[in-house]
């Protein structure tokens, strides 16, 4: 999707479980870009500003019931009303740093027991990262952060179901991270993935 055209932004993507670090990390990376002068925006899935996005916040705290596939299926919604939003960004030079996005769909659905091929299936033709970020962390140890909140998912035995759909994931556009590492050290080792993977566009 682009990787040799310079004038592309591109579409960096953050993923984990819950309390990996993602949302402090790839704020870090956007202020840096923005130093370097890359046009670049900051995003997250679930965005929580559209209609659909709404239904999937109250889900989350507990507010509305839905069945399981009715809730994937607005997850992956909320990614397509945003696909030609995102496409015309990255058309135009902006290089977007998403918080959570595919992996994490299809991780926590299938988490629940939902069959994996179902749940990739509304994902394809959605924008294809060129780098994903995996803040690798054991579930305890997350869940040693402070602890948990109280949305939906935020739970340790659900979390290790997660984390083993996450690894059945993986593919050639992941850079796996140990989140145990301190907040510089993982900083500082995203920044030479970004350098690379910037060498190579
Ligand atoms: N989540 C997030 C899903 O279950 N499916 C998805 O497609 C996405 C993008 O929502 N526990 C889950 C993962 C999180 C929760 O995300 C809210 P966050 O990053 O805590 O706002």
């Amino acid at each position: 999707n682009g990787c040799n055209d310079k004038s592309r932004g591109s579409l960096i993507v953050f993923e984990g479980l819950d309390r990996c670090g993602k949302t402090s990390q790839s704020g870090r990376l956007v202020s840096y870009l923005e130093k370097k002068g890359v046009p670049v925006e900051s995003w997250r899935f679930p965005d929580r500003s559209t209609s659909v996005g709404e239904m999937i916040s109250s889900y989350l705290a507990n507010k509305s019931q839905l069945d399981d596939q009715t809730v994937h299926l607005l997850f992956s919604a909320n990614r397509w009303e945003k696909r030609s939003l995102m496409e015309n960004k990255l058309r135009s030079g902006i290089t977007l740093v998403v918080d959570r996005y595919s992996y994490s769909g299809v991780s926590f659905s299938a988490a629940k027991g939902l069959d994996i091929e179902w749940c990739k299936s509304p994902e394809r033709g959605l924008l294809a990262p060129d780098l994903v970020v995996y803040l690798d962390i054991a579930p305890e140890k997350a869940a040693e952060r402070g602890g948990y909140g109280s949305e939906r998912y935020e739970q340790l035995e659900f979390q290790r179901k997660v984390a083993q759909q996450y690894q059945t994931l993986r593919d050639s556009a992941w850079k796996v991270i140990d989140a145990c590492l301190s907040v510089d050290s993982v900083e500082e080792q995203i920044r030479e993935f970004y350098g690379l993977f910037d060498k190579a566009v």
